[in-house]
């Protein structure tokens, strides 16, 4: 059965300095396009300038978990938006696609704190892709951009979310408190040298880029 997401009930309070990068697989690239569109339309709805949201392109769906685990390492995204189109083919090579980039983005979430949202179409034929990237059943893009706008906000409010945004309080360090799993930042936008970002127990940080 196809469903739609619930549809966000009021954009994003205070976005403010947030920001946000949408990942879009080049497979199928006609259709991701979409995603992409739909993904722009839901960050601009809740008022993000040009920019706080960044496009980054890879090659196919597979590749999305690692282009988003080195975005969140950076820590300058509030949330990461994962857009692609996996459409089955003659073999089984559809399924490892789309159960790796599904497993993977889970686990950049979890391991980096940065939300990283599902945008993908997992679809049995291309009219049915079609149908979800803007057509009779929403578009998955601008449903995911949509989820990252709440966790981000529901993280940030949770005390959680300096990721993506420019600190107004003291560091960590200055006023005793335990730093958040979420990679910090400093006012330069570069992550503050405090330390190791900590990740959830038996989940591995992924590395930095630079
Ligand atoms: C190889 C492949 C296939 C068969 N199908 C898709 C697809 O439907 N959607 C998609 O985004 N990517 C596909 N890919 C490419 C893989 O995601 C990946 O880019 C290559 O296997 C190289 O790692």
């Amino acid at each position: 059965m196809a469903g739609r997401a619930p549809k966000l009930r009021r954009a994003a309070r205070n976005p403010g300095s947030l920001r946000f990068a949408i990942v879009a697989a080049r497979f199928n690239e006609r259709i991701t396009q979409r995603l992409v569109a739909g993904a722009l339309q839901a960050l601009r709805a809740a008022r993000l300038g040009p920019d706080s949201i960044e496009v980054h392109w890879v090659p196919g769906s597979f590749e999305l978990p690692q282009a988003a685990s080195h975005l969140a390492a950076t820590g300058r995204y509030a949330g990461i938006v994962c857009v692609g189109v996996v459409i089955r083919g003659q073999t089984p090579h559809f399924e490892h696609v789309a159960r790796e980039a599904a497993s993977g983005i889970r686990q950049v979430a979890l391991a980096t704190g940065v939300p990283a949202t599902f945008g993908l179409i997992t679809a049995l034929s291309e009219e049915q892709a079609w149908d979800r990237a803007g057509g009779e059943v929403g578009n998955r893009g601008e449903e995911a951009a949509d989820a990252a706008l709440q966790m981000a906000e529901w993280i940030h409010r949770l005390g959680n979310g300096r990721a993506g945004r420019s600190p107004t309080r003291a560091p960590a360090s200055a006023t005793g408190e335990r730093p958040s799993h979420a990679p910090g930042i400093s006012g330069s936008g570069k992550r503050a040298s405090r330390g190791p970002v900590q990740a959830p127990r038996g989940l591995r940080r992924p590395h930095r880029t630079r």
